[in-house]
C-alpha cells in the first residue's frame, strides 16, 4: 500500500502534520504502508497536479482543499483552505469520515492528533511535544520574546531547517526527531550573510 502524503512544504506545521499523519496511518489504518511525501507550495495558476494524486491513497495535510477524486484524506486548520465556493461546497458534501477542517485549531498537527485520537483511536501521548511545539511555532505563541529571538529550543532550531530546507526530506526529518537526540549544523554559505542549517542525527 503506497500512501502519498502532500503537505505544506518548507513550513514546520506542514512537515509534522505530514509526520504525525504517517505516524497515525501506520498505527490505526494500515500496517504495512509505505510512504511517499510530496511538498507544495502556493503559487500562481494551479496549485495542484492532478497527474501527481498517483498513491493508492492520497492525502493533503496543512494545505488546500482538492475536490479530486483521487484525494482520499484531508485536514487543514486555514481559514483561505477553500480555493473557490465550489470546492466549500464539495467538501460539505463529504460523507467519507476521511476529510476534516476545523480553523480554530492553531495547527494542522493538533487538529489531526485530535481527530486521531478521538476518531480512530490513536494515541498522540507519544508526540505530545511536537504537537505542542508546532503550536507554538505555527500560532506564533511564543512564551517570550528572548525564545523567538534567539530560537534556542530544539524546535525552534528544527523550525529553521525545514523553512530553509530545499527538499522534500522535512517530515522524514520530524519523524526521526521525534524518536532520537539529534542537533543543528549550521554551514556558511559564502555569497551571503545567511548560514544554511542542517539536523545531524545522534
Ligand atoms: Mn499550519
Amino acid at each position: 500500500m503506497r500512501v502519498k502524503v502532500f503537505y505544506h512544504d518548507k513550513c514546520f506545521d506542514g512537515a509534522s502534520s505530514a509526520a504525525l499523519f504517517a505516524r497515525f496511518y501506520r498505527e490505526r489504518i494500515a500496517g504495512d504502508a509505505d510512504f511517499v511525501f510530496s511538498g507544495l507550495l502556493h503559487r500562481a495558476g494551479a496549485l495542484f497536479d492532478e497527474a501527481a494524486f498517483d498513491g493508492d491513497q492520497n492525502a493533503i495535510v496543512d494545505f488546500k482543499y482538492s475536490s479530486s477524486p483521487k484525494i482520499t484524506w484531508w485536514f487543514d486548520h486555514h481559514e483561505s483552505a477553500f480555493l473557490s465556493p465550489a470546492d466549500a461546497a464539495h467538501f460539505e458534501q463529504e460523507q467519507s469520515n476521511r476529510k476534516f477542517y476545523d480553523p480554530a485549531f492553531k495547527s494542522c498537527t493538533s487538529f489531526i492528533a485530535m481527530i486521531a485520537q478521538q476518531r480512530f483511536g490513536f494515541d498522540p501521548g507519544p508526540l505530545a511535544d511536537l504537537i505542542h511545539w508546532t503550536d507554538v511555532i505555527d500560532g506564533a505563541l511564543y512564551p517570550d520574546a528572548k525564545t523567538a529571538v534567539e530560537m534556542q529550543a530544539p524546535a525552534m532550531k528544527l523550525t529553521m531547517v525545514i523553512e530553509s530546507a530545499p527538499d522534500q526530506r522535512s517530515p522524514t526529518t520530524i519523524s526521526r526527531a521525534t524518536t532520537s537526540s539529534f542537533r543543528i549544523i549550521f554551514i556558511p554559505n559564502p555569497f551571503t550573510a545567511w548560514a544554511s542549517a542542517r539536523v545531524a542525527f545522534a
